[in-house]
C-alpha cells in the first residue's frame, strides 16, 4: 500500500472558487499551463484539471478539454487527469463525454454526497458507465472518496466490473467537504484500513483540514493532493499566493518524511498509466 516516494497531485482550479473572489486562481488556458509548469518544477507529478470558459465559469466543453490536454502534454510531463466531477450542476452526459478528450487519467467519484448546500450526484449506473468508459479507452481512473461508505461501493464496482485500465487501484480521499467525511487523522486512518487490497491512496483536506490530512497521509504511507481547488488559505488569514506555493510545501514535508516527491514517469509506473 505504501510507496517509497510521494506522488504529489496539484488540483489548481476546481469548480467552486470564483476568479472574482480569488484573482490568483488559474482559469485561462495560459494561466493553467503556466501553473502546471511551475508546479512540476517544485514537485508535482500529476495535475487534476477543471477548466473554465471565457466567462471564467466551469465548463466541460469537449473542444476546450482536448485543447487543454494537448497544451499540458506539450508544455509539461505531468500525468494529466481530467475531472469528470465537474461542478454540481453539470449533467451526467457532459461528465461522461469528458473521457472523449482522452486524458491519461480521470476522476471517478464513488457516490452521491451532500456538498455544502448542494448535492454532488453520482448514481450507481453513472459510476459504472464511467468505470467502463475508462476501461474501454485505457484511461486510468482515480476513485474519489468523499465518505467511508463509498469504499464499499468501490469494492462492489471492482467485484462486478473488474480492475480498471492499468490494473492498479488508486483512490483519492477528499476530506472535510461539508456533507462528507471530516478531515482528521482518525477518519483517514479508518479509511486507509478499508481500502481494497493492494490499493494506493492520495488524500486532500479541504480548507483548514489541509495540514492534518497531509501529515496523516504522509505517516500512513499515502500520497498527497494539494491546490486551490481544495484550499485558498496558506495559513489562518493568509491567502495562497499560487498553486506552486502549496506544492512546494507538500514536497518539503514529503522530503522531511523521507518520502520525497516522485517524478511524473514514476507516477505513471505507480498508477499504471502507459508511458
Ligand atoms: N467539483 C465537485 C462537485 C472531481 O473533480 O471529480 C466535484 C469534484 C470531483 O471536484
Ligand atoms: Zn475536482
Amino acid at each position: 500500500m505504501s510507496s517509497p516516494g510521494t506522488l504529489i497531485t496539484v488540483a489548481p482550479t476546481g469548480a467552486e472558487v470564483s476568479k472574482a473572489d480569488v484573482p490568483q486562481l488559474p482559469v485561462t488556458l495560459e494561466e493553467l499551463v503556466s501553473t502546471a509548469v511551475s508546479c512540476e518544477q517544485v514537485g508535482a507529478a500529476m495535475i487534476h484539471v477543471h477548466i473554465r470558459g471565457d466567462d471564467f465559469k466551469p465548463t466541460l466543453d469537449l473542444g476546450r478539454l482536448k485543447e487543454t490536454v494537448a497544451a499540458l502534454r506539450s508544455e509539461t510531463s505531468l500525468v494529466v487527469q481530467l475531472s469528470t466531477g465537474g461542478s454540481v450542476r453539470d449533467p451526467e452526459s457532459d461528465r461522461l463525454r469528458v473521457l472523449e478528450a482522452m486524458p491519461d487519467s480521470a476522476s471517478c467519484t464513488m457516490g452521491t454526497v451532500n456538498f455544502g448546500d448542494d448535492v454532488f450526484m453520482n448514481r450507481w449506473e453513472f459510476i459504472v458507465a464511467l468505470h467502463k468508459g475508462m476501461q474501454e479507452r485505457g484511461i486510468v481512473p482515480e476513485y474519489e472518496i468523499f465518505d467511508l461508505g463509498q469504499l464499499t461501493s468501490l469494492r462492489r464496482l471492482l467485484d462486478q466490473h473488474g480492475l480498471p485500465a492499468g490494473g492498479h487501484v488508486h483512490v483519492d480521499f477528499v476530506m472535510g467537504v461539508p456533507g462528507g467525511m471530516p478531515g482528521d487523522a482518525f477518519t483517514l486512518t479508518a479509511a486507509v484500513q478499508a481500502l481494497p487490497e493492494g490499493a494506493t491512496f492520495s488524500a486532500t483536506g479541504i480548507g483548514r483540514s489541509t495540514l492534518p490530512v497531509m501529515f496523516t497521509a504522509l505517516g500512513a504511507g499515502g500520497h498527497l493532493r494539494v491546490g486551490m481547488e481544495d484550499t485558498t488559505s496558506y495559513s489562518k488569514g493568509v491567502p495562497v499566493r499560487d498553486n506552486a506555493q502549496l506544492v512546494a510545501r507538500a514536497a518539503g514535508l514529503a522530503k522531511i518524511a523521507q518520502r520525497p516527491a516522485i517524478s511524473p514517469d514514476d507516477a505513471r509506473k505507480l498508477l499504471g498509466v502507459h508511458i
